[in-house]
């Protein structure tokens, strides 16, 4: 195993000592948020409940949710707990849907930032000695600073190399003899085909040798693929802008969950319908609260990620941090195609399965008369024959059949002809509601 403990003492942390940790922080977090932040207050009025009636770390239940529609509302300064010029830096969303969200940090936040993913980073072997790639565009994204302040605890030569100009981040990585990089995943596997396309073959022309990746939908079948184009061991790191942005977990070198840094951020598992915790080892959203975060605390935040978190046990890499499982998807991207629920992670475990595409993928869903529709456009990894575009097509739909129970039509399109806007994928595209109107 290559992974190891940036935080030795806190990674290993007998679990009795770290739920006291945890209650005494969360209780200060509550308490800090209640005096200093009206939204809380008022939320935590009308459900009744005071600080001082947290006592045990169950508790937290009696505190009400929070959503990104509450961010919005309170946008820009309004759920800040410290003066504004305590605060160095925000962060924001893209606002696709409305308001950006927008997320602020004191010093130490940066500092605790820098922390959580240090150790997500070490978990994936990054060192001192490795030069580190960072081709995430630095700015409001909190992706590629994250990954930045992680790596300079650590020590390893940063490449700040930043988003876009895909070839030059070949280019790069070729001169300085790049060991490790990150990214958000669809950008990695980008980069492997432009890598390919220059005529190089970044498993073995180049050096990287191992990653960090997440902002997306990352299955096992994706992992693996990034595996074989790079020759990488390839982690997944999960995070989100309201608990710091990347830095939340990542998996050890077992592959089998990822740690969540529990010192940091409280992990509960809820039913999204009726908002109740599920049992251990079931499916449920992911509701997080920050613990330390002093210049926007973060109490009972609706992630919309659905996930298993694992029963507690002493992890074989000697972590007694929570583990949960890859994000299954979300509850706002599940599509409801004919009456058959389809997250695109699923769509993605089928196209993992052959090696000649599912690098970029789309899924586009429409009405027929009433019926739904459902096309997934799948770029191959080079062009191929009409002839072996419908035998791969057919493979897919077969596959994706077996594992949605929906029988879509697959449509193998040359590389590069799937366009990606801003810096995530956006894997699905429903035209059903424009299409109300044609019925
Ligand atoms: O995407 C932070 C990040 C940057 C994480 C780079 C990892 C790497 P947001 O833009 O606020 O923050 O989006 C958060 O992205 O609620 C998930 O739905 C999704 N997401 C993040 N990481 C993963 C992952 C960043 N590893 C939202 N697997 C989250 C699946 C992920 N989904």
């Amino acid at each position: 195993m290559k992974d190891y403990m940036f935080n030795e003492k806190m990674e290993r942390m007998d679990r009795r000592k770290l739920r006291e940790i945890q209650l005494e922080r969360l209780k200060r977090s509550v308490h800090v948020s209640y005096e200093n932040i009206p939204y809380y207050r008022r939320k935590m009025k009308d459900v009744g409940v005071k600080p001082e009636d947290i006592k045990t770390l169950d508790d937290i239940r009696k505190l009400p949710f929070m959503e990104k529609k509450d961010l919005r509302k309170n946008y820009p300064f309004g759920l800040l707990a410290v003066p504004v010029e305590d605060v160095v830096e925000l962060h924001a969303s893209s606002g696709t849907t409305g308001k950006p969200t927008t997320v602020f940090y004191t010093l130490n936040d940066l500092d605790v930032w820098g922390e959580v993913m240090a150790r997500c980073l070490a978990m994936s072997g990054l060192t001192k000695k490795d030069i580190f790639q960072n081709p995430i565009p630095y700015g409001l994204f909190t992706g590629a600073f994250g990954f930045h302040y992680g790596a300079r605890k650590i020590g390893a030569l940063i490449v700040p190399s930043s988003g876009g100009e895909t070839e030059r981040q070949i280019t790069l990585m070729r001169d300085y003899g790049t060991t490790f990089m990150s990214g958000v995943i669809s950008y990695a596997l980008h980069l492997a085909k432009t890598a390919i396309n220059m005529g190089i073959d970044p498993s073995k022309d180049l050096k990287v040798r191992a990653g960090l990746f997440g902002a997306e939908t990352f299955t096992e079948g994706l992992r693996k693929r990034m595996n074989d184009l790079w020759d990488m061991d390839a982690h997944n790191v999960y995070g989100l802008s309201e608990m710091c942005g990347p830095g939340v977990s990542t998996d050890c070198d077992l592959h089998d969950g990822l740690h969540l840094w529990e010192d940091h951020f409280y992990l509960e598992c809820i039913d999204p319908q009726t908002g109740e915790p599920v049992e251990p080892e079931e499916k449920g959203e992911l509701v997080i609260s920050t613990l330390t975060k002093e210049a926007m605390p973060i109490l009972r935040y609706r992630t919309k990620d659905l996930a298993i978190v694992y029963d507690v046990k002493e992890c074989d890499c000697g972590r007694t941090h929570v583990k949960h499982s890859t994000i299954i998807g979300r509850t706002d991207d599940m599509i409801i195609v004919s009456g058959t629920n389809i997250f695109p992670s699923q769509i993605e475990e089928a196209l993992m399965r052959h090696q000649k595409g599912g690098v970029n993928y789309r899924i586009i869903v429409d009405k027929n008369g009433f019926l739904d529709v459902m096309t997934v456009e799948v770029e191959s990894l080079k062009a191929l024959p009409e002839d072996e575009k419908r035998k791969l097509a057919g493979y897919y739909e077969k596959e994706i059949k077996n594992i949605t129970g929906f029988r879509p039509r697959v449509k193998i399109v040359d590389p590069g002809t799937i366009k990606q806007e801003g810096i995530k994928a956006k894997r699905v595209l429903d035209l059903r509601k424009d299409r109300l109107g044609d019925m």
